[in-house]
């Protein structure tokens, strides 16, 4: 959980933008555009924000590719 940081508190309907894709964080799937999707990460055990947590696993397989 990402919890309490709202980068942009006059606009209720605007949260910080992790990537800077332009799409804000709470309508991207993908916070970080390691192509993996944020709830997949958890399932993981990865960091949903960590944009290089997808290509770093311990069994030589990238979870990327495992996806
Ligand atoms: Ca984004
Ligand atoms: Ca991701
Ligand atoms: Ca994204
Ligand atoms: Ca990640």
């Amino acid at each position: 959980m990402l919890g309490g940081e709202d980068a942009f508190p006059a606009d209720l309907a605007e949260w910080a933008d992790n990537d800077l894709d332009g799409i804000n964080n709470n309508a991207d799937i993908d916070i970080d555009d390691d192509q993996m999707p944020d709830d997949r990460e958890i399932v993981y055990g990865l960091d949903p924000p960590d944009g290089r947590d997808a290509l770093r696993d311990s069994d030589g397989l990238d979870n990327l590719t495992k996806y």
